[in-house]
């Protein structure tokens, strides 16, 4: 018995997949069916020879591709759901009109920035598909087309006899990101995650257009970093033996990383956060899971690389001259730390046995200036904890990237002292707490309405994500120094088995923010009641794609509005 249509408040009908929204975006109710023989053409529109490599644009096209026709047809059923694979919905079968032919169109040649996309690439796009079905996406770098891939591949919907067809045509698409840096933290130090953990959550970000992986990979509790040159620090220093990242795989995540048009930014956190060298060199650290812990760290086991000491420079050098050209091949990026790190721990420290900022302060210099000499030789862009610029008052270049966790304020300080910051407080953009539903039934919240009290509220939903905008309190001149902003997943509570469902859809609402903007086409924010059902739609998606994202609403919404 075929339930009856009824119109439910918040509750819409058969919605487009498209997340993040487009920046111009007209779509008509015309049917298309798409067959996976369909001719796909690749067309450089360019002489100009090209050292990014011609092999490195047609892996990331033809991946690209690949992806396009799976997610079509192969993985976008959700069994468990019903619409829009409801035949309420579908297309009379009839008189099929089939896309064509997809051409995809390079303006200019790639970036020529060695093997990897440069940081700067242009990632923009235009989607065209008229209703007689000859489809073509331009872009002016193969990331761009395989954005415009990934958009075109959220038109369509699965047919109950397994097609695929789309009600939208003809689609006009012109799309481009508000934000250069869209980010996702992941901590791998608290818990261990497989490299087929950490792949996922690659694809998972590369369908929603984000574009830089901040792979937290060391922290107090535990070092799974392979370091060739100091074999030790693993073998000591990872929770077991096998729960470790080699080179190759750290490579391979990378390259992965790349192909997806996603840099990762490795960070080694310090000078705090550092007690597991303790398990393979004590003499470089203050002390080990000194108590009680909150008077000399964050969270235990506390312990600091030592602030004045000949011996922690010649292991970093050696560390760093390891890690870092390997790093750079695939990235612009190493984000050196420098949160939490707590005065109090230099009593213990017989380099300086005080806890004088007067002190430390001009160690803390030294140290930053050293680790990031190391960083700039490799070609890299130091990244830094937002305490080194506005806690410990650090003179950096202006090249160094802030990441802000404690407030809006802060990045409004970071960008008034010249840096470029990245966004991502830890009332809205941190994940590792619950995130629970009941919200979905109530008006558009306000990105201050949870007290920091409420941190691991069940409350925290995808609403409080979507509901921070990342120029708040920033002058218009300076709205170019927001680079972006991240999602910060800390480990302490999540392990493989909760990582997809703390982390998505809410980082998603994230990702729509940077790449789409926090306000829309009218200046105000954008609407949550708009989006509900259209985040609703993307992740049953995500769950296609093998992706453990939570539910946002019940089938009730969709199966029975208009
Ligand atoms: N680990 C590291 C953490 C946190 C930070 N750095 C953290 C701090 C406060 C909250 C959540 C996480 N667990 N290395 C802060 C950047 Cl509420």
């Amino acid at each position: 018995m075929k339930r009856p249509v009824v119109v439910a408040t918040l509750c819409t009908g058969l919605v487009t997949a498209l997340w993040p929204i487009p920046s111009s975006y007209e779509s008509g109710n015309e049917v298309l069916w798409i067959d996976g023989h369909v001719q796909v053409d690749y067309k450089l529109n360019s002489q100009a020879d090209n050292s990014f490599s011609n092999s490195a644009s047609e892996q990331i096209i033809n991946s690209a591709v690949e992806r396009t026709f799976l997610t079509i047809f192969d993985q976008n059923f959700v069994p468990w759901k019903f619409n829009p694979r409801n035949s309420n919905y579908e297309p009379d079968e009839s008189n099929r009109q089939y896309v064509k032919s997809i051409t995809l169109q390079q303006n200019t040649p790639e970036p020529t920035n060695g093997t990897r996309p440069a940081s700067t690439i242009d990632e923009s796009y235009t989607l065209s598909m008229p209703a007689s079905g000859e489809v073509v996406i331009t872009a002016n770098s193969s990331i761009g087309l395989s954005y415009g891939l990934t958009t075109f591949s959220q038109l369509f919907f699965q047919h109950s006899d397994g097609g695929a067809y789309t009600k939208l045509a003809p689609v006009t698409i012109k799309d481009a990101p508000k934000f250069t840096h869209r980010g996702l933290n992941m901590d791998t130090s608290r818990n261990f995650f497989s490299v087929m953990d950490i792949l996922r959550t690659l694809d998972a970000m590369a369908f929603t257009k984000m574009n830089r992986f901040h792979w937290h990979i060391t922290d107090a509790q535990s070092w799974p970093l392979e370091v060739p040159a100091l074999p030790e620090l693993s073998t000591a220093g990872a929770y077991a033996p096998g729960l470790t990242y080699t080179p190759d795989e750290v490579a391979a995540i990378m390259q992965y990383g790349n192909s997806l048009g996603i840099e990762t930014a490795i960070e080694i956190d310090m000078p705090g956060h550092t007690s597991s060298i303790w398990f393979s060199h004590p003499e470089l650290i203050t002390s080990f899971n000194t108590q009680p812990y909150d008077t000399n760290c964050a969270e235990p086991p506390c312990g600091s690389l030592k602030l004045n000491s000949s011996a922690v420079y010649s292991f970093l050098d050696k560390m760093f001259d390891d890690l870092f050209p390997r790093i750079s091949k695939y990235s612009s990026y190493f984000h050196s730390g420098g949160d939490e790190v707590n005065v109090n721990a230099y009593l213990l420290d017989d380099t300086v046995k005080s806890n004088d900022t007067a002190i430390l302060q001009p160690l803390m210099q030294t140290f930053i200036d050293h680790v990031h000499g190391k960083i700039r030789n490799n070609g890299l862009t130091p990244i830094v904890w937002e305490e080194m610029l506005l806690e410990w008052n650090l003179t950096m270049g202006n090249d160094v990237l802030v990441n802000c966790w404690l407030s809006d304020e802060s990045v409004a300080q970071t960008v008034a002292k010249g840096h470029r910051a990245i966004v991502g407080n830890y009332n809205n953009w941190y994940l590792d707490c619950g995130q629970g539903q009941w919200l979905d039934f109530s008006p558009n919240v306000s990105a201050s309405f949870y007290p920091y009290a409420d941190y691991c509220s069940p409350r925290k939903n995808w609403r409080l994500v979507y509901a921070l905008d990342p120029l708040t309190g920033i002058p218009e001149n300076s709205t170019h120094l927001v680079a972006g902003g991240e999602v910060h997943l800390w480990a302490e509570q999540i392990d493989p088995v909760n990582f997809d469902k703390q982390a998505w859809p809410r980082a998603a609402a994230a990702a729509e923010v940077l790449w789409s903007g926090a306000k829309d086409a009218s200046g105000q924010n954008r609407s949550q009641i708009e989006a509900s059902p259209r985040l609703s739609e993307f992740r049953e998606r995500l769950v296609a794609r093998g992706v453990g994202a939570e539910p946002i609403q019940m089938p009730f919404c969709t199966q029975n509005g208009t």
